[in-house]
């Protein structure tokens, strides 16, 4: 029996779908700026990524929580709580300066620098 060929248009479209999707996902997954939060900061303290990048804040910060979010008017974000080892992943889309901050840690500030 041959496959109906329905299903293999399907087949085609769905696979040019996907490997759409995964090129365009790879292109954007190019630009990762990485911040470690230790010893209650950012670390770096400033990063400068072109837009569409993604920051990744990493807890290695033993068993504290932190929290990390950012207010401006034109792009906002806030992460919930982040458990000890947890990563959390932001899509910085809008050129600008940011200051991301932990809201468990009020010391705690991040320069964002979106070109
Ligand atoms: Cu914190």
């Amino acid at each position: 029996m041959t496959t109906p060929r329905c299903a293999q248009l399907c087949l085609a479209f769905c696979g040019g779908t996907l490997s759409l999707t995964l090129g365009a996902w790879a292109a954007w997954a190019a630009n990762v700026a990485t911040v470690t939060q230790a010893n209650r900061k950012f670390q770096p303290s400033e990063v400068e990524v072109p837009r569409g990048s993604v920051v990744r804040f990493v807890n290695d910060d033993g068993s504290l929580l932190h929290h990390v979010y950012t207010t401006s008017p034109g792009f906002d974000f806030d992460s919930g709580e982040q458990e000890p080892g947890k990563v959390v992943e932001e899509r910085f889309t809008v050129p600008g300066t940011y200051v991301v901050m932990c809201g468990i840690h009020p010391k705690m500030h991040l320069k964002v620098t979106v070109r």
